[in-house]
């Protein structure tokens, strides 16, 4: 890794302008097959961030809780992963084991996502790796256990994070993103993926 914050390791400009291009256009099948959608909390609030994602499982909020769940809200099955994206995950954690899931997170004007931790999965010995694509935006890292100070880094396109071992657990978000920052995405906005080991 380029650097190493609170333990989440950092490889940026891991994706080069023309690998980014072509990821981005294996992603825009994945939305067309399974549409973004913004997910509301358990306890009705809609989230400001649109999602979608790819792979056995995908990651759902509604009414009755957060969870993964083996189809889009639609009913139709979630995607495939694209061989792109298993290719960053491949040959940055070395793994024998593929992700289950790529969860898509699209942040348009304003979006956020206030700090929370990744603790839906089944085993948290297996990292989570993060893709970041389009417009820059602040990503804070803060605890194992919540409040607490918070270190902050901008991340930019073609940037990856990977987050295991004690990482796994901290508390994490997004605070802002840098609306107009990046060309990659016509619409603007931001997407960011998470790919991991679910069950
Ligand atoms: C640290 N996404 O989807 S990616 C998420 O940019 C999420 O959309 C943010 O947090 C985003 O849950 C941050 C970086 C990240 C992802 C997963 C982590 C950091 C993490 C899991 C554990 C610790
Ligand atoms: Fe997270």
């Amino acid at each position: 890794p380029g650097l190493v914050v609170r333990g989440v390791e950092i490889f940026p400009g891991w994706l080069d302008a023309s690998a980014q291009r072509a990821m981005l256009a294996d992603l825009r099948e994945v939305v067309a097959a399974a549409p973004l959608f913004q997910p509301e909390t358990r306890w009705g609030r809609r989230m400001s961030v649109r999602m979608t994602s790819a792979g056995r499982f995908g990651w759902v909020s509604d009414r009755r809780g957060y969870r993964y769940a083996p189809c889009h809200p639609s009913g139709v099955a979630w995607p495939p992963i694209p061989a792109s994206v298993l290719a960053v995950w491949d040959a940055v954690t070395g793994l024998d084991r593929r992700p289950d899931c790529c969860l898509l997170n699209y942040y348009g004007d304003g979006a956020r996502m206030g700090m929370h931790q990744d603790r839906d999965e089944a085993d948290f010995r297996w990292p989570v790796l993060s893709i970041s694509l389009g417009d820059q935006a602040r990503f804070r890292i803060g605890h194992l256990t919540r409040g607490g100070d918070t270190e902050s880094l901008w991340l930019d396109s073609g940037d990856v994070l990977v987050m295991g071992g004690s990482a796994r657990l901290v508390h994490h978000g997004i605070d802002r993103v840098r609306a107009g920052s990046s060309a990659l995405i016509a619409e603007g906005g931001r997407i960011n993926l998470t790919l991991r080991v679910v069950e």
